[in-house]
């Protein structure tokens, strides 16, 4: 757009006023771009960008091809690099940084790579001045862009998408006036070696840059009036509709080839898409589109009036108004990002996703791989976005050929591969910019992705085993490079020569084991040894990897009981650097936990306090993920306070660095799904860090290592109030809710569903038969109450309040009177009472707590009253109310016969026998017995050995393993009843 030279009227208009509510997820604006990038609507397919700019005289759409790049084939390594290796690790081992510095220099940094270029403009123009009524939109739920307006009493329409099953930008432009559509479409490009043509309704523009020969095809159909294209430019008169398809094609076939024909590239894909209606390539598109995007929900609560509704008004007057319903439309516009700019078969998203209009763009609008290209595939897994991962999969794979050479030219390494900390379309490896470019950690990290991916896909073996070797050459270039260091007297395996990401100590940046480099490899050995026992493979290498592991230095405190940036402790605590590598083992690795490493938790914290809070867009969304995993929620939500301010994020919701740099709309992505749920180190964590300001609120669809996914979650008062969980493949579930925990195995496709307790829910639930006692927290359904362990550890029902109600599933054999006994503990100053009702309402029963007989919440008193109920099976509500606040406990309830007596022992002849498998239990096997009589379950293998028997009465939950587990497997169950009898196969899990 630089070039154009056009300044851009920016309109007055008549205001539309439409409430956030009314759309949470649009983004709207009543006046066009302007000239500015950041105020511009981002569509796109995973292949094309377009950013639309919503003029009506001149509507720009910034056009982008992910593999229309500067430079070519080719690597980027420094000849006889490693011939000065020794000479620079020398110089560290004599603490000479100043000699050290100057051979890395010199000798070692490679030519800077590659930068994404812009495609050019596609520029629609018509007469229309004086327009009103203007509004531009970008639909979140559809991914459509909207510009409407009004001229002469006519309203126009234009809408923009980028479908990814056409490979195609889709521009309709429509009126409510029939003939009123008439306008010229034409295309530029920055790049000076270009050629314009025409065939038939098509503009065809063949442009080179550098290596890369590219062609855009621009078609156009309209419903009524005229058409004509020529002189590069198409031309509709007086049309109903018209509808506008571009694509570009380009000679690119992989980092080392560009034999590809960019005009039989874009002929075949407008061969088939011109074929189609409208409406079919729109459908076609919403399919795709909406599969992925309606995955996830996210509700954290309406805005207050004083936010505002227009999208930039709301940035603007998010800290200073209750706005939640931003973060949320901040959230899902990341994801939308996403699924814009990486699809299957395009490149990864870059710095600027896939949206860049210069061509010296900063930092090359590239991949930057020590933090910037990993942190924009941090919310991959986590917000549902799976069909994201693969430009990032196949990327990582693509690179190693490289940086096989990269490491045989730098490292004199024969075996493996690296990268550093930048790379491009080329897949160039070696050290770049300065001595902060000598990382060789790049290819450790990214790796760590192929691993994440697989942990969110446990069972997808066949992933595992075709990315294994790239996971295994970036472990052998570190088995094959680390040094052992001569300072600490460990002899630590460390890197040498590297930096702590872009930070130096004293004035220099390089050095030796720095504690991110130490980070990262642990992880590359523990993944990839994980990786070879699941595969069967390398035995050898396993050892090698697990005893070289043992071998780095352990990320340890310094002076100020902070987290120590390098080996030594050099950190100065007034050191505000962006980069906080070292707390890599924080996030997004888990080497450093509360519950693992509370020291190490405590210098985490330290560290992160004396960085500070401020920083880049980038920076602050790595530090809310940061403060989600410190369990702080509401330092995580003052991080994204600032970042969803005007300095940090543009108009239309781009991260600033500044300048525009994508990364920082994925992390925070990601550090919300932190908040919400974590899954590292085997368990499931709910709500780890929700912040005191989203009180009340839900999310779906977001999902957890172990192939799980939050079918839905819900939480009221800063309480989890419900959660289901989805378990994809079956695997070992340990959800944990603040000191509460909770393991099952789970069957493949069931959904298991928890009360704010953690208690199972959606299982069978036993009656209890009376004359007997209930436990109190053995309720099947509550309201308010907690279950809390008491002091010798036992869980009771407790932090009750004045209008909870707990509630519990009794099977009366005979109707009668029965004595009913609490054991209560209370610190309520007046009398509190427990008011038994029946499901249709009607008090039973109501049992008074003394205040004079209990004073505290471990104080127990039994108080009994009278209850008289009927026979069968039925539900009691207990319902708790007194002084608000005061806090009761409750043990258990007794039932005991009263007036009427209940025979010991009730033999009735069995008429009934139902007999049904309950795949949703704590146990190996369990079945539910519906009988009227006494019963009893022999459970066999199914070779007929007898393995266990179970006697019952009445309807009942009969379980077996389910406390030492029994081998998975099928099993015969015969059930028998006076002379009734059952059998069933039965499968044990
Ligand atoms: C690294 C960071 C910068 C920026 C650039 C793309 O160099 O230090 O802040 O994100 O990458």
């Amino acid at each position: 757009m630089k070039s154009l030279g056009v300044v851009f009227g920016t309109l007055a208009c008549v205001a539309t006023i439409v409430v956030a509510a009314e759309n949470p997820l649009t983004l709207w604006y009543d006046s066009d771009a302007g000239s500015e990038f950041t105020n511009a609507l981002p569509i796109g397919n995973g292949y094309m960008g377009g950013l639309i700019y919503g003029g009506v005289e001149k509507d720009y759409i910034g056009l982008n091809e992910s593999t229309v790049w500067s430079g070519g084939p080719g690597d980027n390594n420094k000849q006889g690099a490693a011939s000065h290796l020794k000479d620079a690790r020398d110089a560290l081992w004599r603490g000479d940084y100043a000699a050290a510095e100057s051979i890395v220099g010199q000798y070692m940094i490679g030519p800077g790579p590659a930068s994404f270029q812009p495609v050019g403009d596609l520029i629609i123009s018509t007469s229309h001045k004086g327009s009103t009524n203007y509004r531009r939109e970008l639909d979140l739920k559809t991914a459509i862009a909207k510009t409407t307006y009004s001229v002469g009493g006519v309203n126009y329409t234009r809408e923009y998408f980028a479908s990814y099953p056409d490979h195609v930008i889709v521009v309709r432009l429509s009126a409510d006036k029939d003939g009123s559509v008439s306008f010229g479409a034409t295309m530029t490009t920055p790049h000076m070696n270009n050629k314009m043509s025409s065939s038939g309704n098509t503009l065809i523009y063949d442009v080179t840059v550098n290596a890369i020969k590219f062609q855009n095809r621009l078609y156009v159909t309209a419903e009524g009036g005229k058409v004509s294209v020529s002189n590069g430019t198409i031309a509709v008169e007086g049309a109903d509709a018209a509808t506008l398809i571009l694509t570009t094609g380009t000679n690119f076939k992989s980092f080392e080839d560009v034999t590809g024909d960019p005009g039989a590239n874009a002929s075949a894909v407008m061969d088939k898409v011109t074929k189609k209606t409208y409406a079919q390539i729109l459908a076609d598109h919403l399919k795709d589109y909406q599969a992925i995007f309606n995955r996830v929900s996210l509700n954290l609560g309406a805005a207050d009036a004083s936010a505002g509704d227009i999208t930039s008004t709301r940035v603007k007057n998010f800290n200073s108004t209750n706005d939640p319903s931003l973060v949320e439309l901040h959230y899902q516009y990341g994801r939308y990002l996403l699924i814009a700019s990486s699809r299957k078969g395009g490149q990864p998203a870059n710095l600027q996703g896939i949206w860049n209009k210069d061509t010296s763009p900063i930092w090359g609008s590239k991949y930057t791989t020590n933090i910037n290209l990993e942190m924009n595939y941090w919310p991959v897994e986590t917000a549902n976005l799976g069909e994201c991962v693969w430009p990032l999969i196949d990327k990582i794979k693509s690179m190693v050929k490289q940086g096989e050479k990269t490491a045989k030219v730098h490292w004199g390494v024969d075996e493996g591969w690296v990268e550093h900390h930048n790379t491009d379309l080329w897949n160039r490896t070696a050290p770049i910019d300065g001595t902060w470019g000598m990382w060789p950690t790049g290819s450790g990290w990214l790796t760590t992705h192929l691993w994440e991916h697989f942990l969110f896909n446990p069972t997808d073996k066949a992933f595992l085993e075709d990315v294994y070797p790239t996971m295994k050459g970036a472990a052998l270039f570190y088995l094959n490079s680390l040094v052992e260091e001569p300072e600490t007297g460990n002899k630590y395996l460390v890197t040498a020569p590297s930096d702590s990401p872009e930070n130096d100590h004293g004035s220099y940046n390089v050095c030796f084991g720095p504690t991110m480099d130490n980070q990262i490899i642990r992880d590359v050995f523990n993944y990839t040894t994980e990786a070879a026992k699941i595969l069967g493979v390398d035995a050898d290498l396993q050892a090698q990897m697990q005893a070289a592991a043992k071998r780095l230095p352990p990320t340890k405190t310094g002076k100020y009981g902070q987290i120590t940036e390098w080996l030594q402790d050099w950190d100065n605590p007034s050191n505000h650097n962006r980069h906080i590598s070292h707390l890599y083992g924080l996030f997004p690795s888990s080497q450093i936990t509360p519950e693992e490493t509370p020291d190490l938790i405590k210098g985490a914290g330290v560290t992160l306090e004396q960085r500070g809070d401020d920083a880049t867009g980038w920076s602050l969304a790595w530090k809310i993920n940061f403060w989600a995993r410190m369990h702080d929620g509401d330092h995580a939500y003052k991080m994204i306070r600032m970042l969803l301010t005007p300095s940090k994020t543009y108009n239309n919701l781009f991260d600033a660095h500044p300048p525009f740099q994508i990364d920082g709309n994925f992390g925070a992505v990601s550090g919300v799904n932190e908040m919400l749920m974590q899954s590292h180190n085997g368990r499931i964590q709910l709500l780890p860090a929700l912040p005191s300001q989203w009180k009340d609120g839900s999310v779906k669809g977001i999902r957890a290592r172990g192939g799980f996914e939050v079918d839905s979650m819900a939480w009221k008062g800063g309480k989890l109030t419900y959660i289901a969980i989805k378990s994809n493949v079956g695997q070992k579930l340990e959800v944990v809710y603040g000191s509460t925990k909770q393991t099952f195995n789970t069957v493949p496709g069931s959904v298991y569903e928890f009360d704010g307790n953690l208690k199972l829910t959606n299982q069978p639930f036993e009656a209890a038969t009376l004359p007997g006692k209930i436990q109190a927290e053995s309720y099947v359904a509550m309201d308010g109450v907690q279950i809390e362990p008491d002091e010798e550890g036992e869980p009771n029902l407790g932090w009750i309040n004045d209008g909870d109600y707990s509630e519990y599933l009794v099977n009366v054999p005979t109707a009668g009177t029965f004595t009913l006994t609490a054991r209560v503990a209370s610190e309520a100053e007046t009398a509190s009472t427990i008011t038994v009702t029946d499901s249709k309402g009607k008090a039973l029963a109501t049992l008074t707590v003394d205040p004079a007989k209990t004073k505290g919440w471990n104080d127990w008193y039994e108080a009994s009253t009278e209850i008289s109920l009927e026979k069968g099976e039925q539900k009691l509500r207990f319902e708790y109310s007194g002084e608000s606040d005061s806090l009761r406990t409750v043990d258990w309830y007794s039932f005991e016969s009263g007036t009427t007596a209940i025979p010991a022992a009730v033999k009735m002849a069995a008429t009934e026998l139902d007999v049904r498998p309950v795949s949703m239990s704590r146990a190996s096997v369990a079945l539910m017995v519906h009988s009227d009589a006494d019963f009893e379950v022999r459970l066999y293998t199914v070779t007929g050995n007898f393995v266990a028997k179970r006697d019952g009465r009445g309807n009942s939950l009969v379980e077996f393993g389910k406390n030492g587990r029994l081998t998975q497997g099928n099993y015969i169950a015969v059930v028998k009843s006076g002379n009734l009898q059952k059998t069933l196969k039965v499968k044990a899990y």
